[in-house]
């Protein structure tokens, strides 16, 4: 059920509600790489079923695989398009560990934004959770946003896996109860990406239902 389509051929397996599977799909759009999207529908509980844990032990969304490779979790993913596509890769070797030095802070830090959403969004649970999670993610989206105070970009001129990293997983911040306007910086940054070609967010980008991307 979940064999790619061809070895050759990206295949990004992928929900329309995730943050997690927003970022490589948006380096994918950006890109403009061919690739295939396969639709594991998290509502109805596809990602604990075995045909997809035997993709990914952790029965969570993204993955992606490729020339026979399987790569698991958002950040190795942009990681490896990166690599492997020479888009949005840092000009220098010190850039490119800086972007993945992001990628790292996204995964601890910026992810108490997705945690927010997520609770507030999915779950009806005590507020006390909620609570315990908006401090920090409030943390980070002022890192972010001071981060950008005199530059365009988080790393070097131009855009890299760090932007695309940062941005997708604090793209539901709305949802979290988050108002972008209170981070200028970060409303300057969001609109350099989206006049960006190909750009869209979650709900427009990702599909419902299986789909082929032709370049
Ligand atoms: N650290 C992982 C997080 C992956 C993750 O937790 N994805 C969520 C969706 S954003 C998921 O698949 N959840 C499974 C579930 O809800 O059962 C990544 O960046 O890829």
């Amino acid at each position: 059920m979940f064999e790619p389509p061809a070895p050759e051929r990206l295949t990004l397996y992928g929900s329309f509600t995730s943050s997690s599977s927003y970022k490589p799909m948006l380096f994918l759009a950006l890109s403009g790489e061919p690739f295939s999207f396969r639709t594991v529908n998290l509502k109805n509980g596809v990602q604990r079923e075995a045909d997809y844990l035997a993709v990914n032990r952790y029965g969570t969304v993204p993955t992606l695989r490729h020339h026979g490779l399987t790569i698991v979790h958002s950040n190795p993913i942009l990681d490896y398009l990166a690599r492997a596509t020479d888009h949005f890769e840092g000009k220098t070797e010190q850039d490119r560990w800086h972007a993945r030095e992001w990628l790292s802070w996204e995964a601890d830090q910026i992810t108490n934004i997705a945690k927010v959403r997520h609770f507030a969004r999915f779950r009806a649970v005590d507020p006390v959770i909620v609570d315990y999670y908006r401090p920090p993610a409030i943390a980070a989206l002022n890192v972010v946003n001071a981060a950008l105070a005199d530059r365009d970009w988080l790393v070097g001129d131009s855009c890299t896996i760090a932007d695309l990293g940062c941005w997708g997983r604090m793209v539901f911040m709305a949802e979290g109860g988050f108002d972008i306007t209170n981070w200028p910086n970060i409303v300057a940054w969001s609109n350099r990406l989206k006049a960006m070609l190909g750009f869209a967010l979650p709900y427009d980008l990702i599909p419902k239902k299986d789909r082929e991307f032709d370049a």
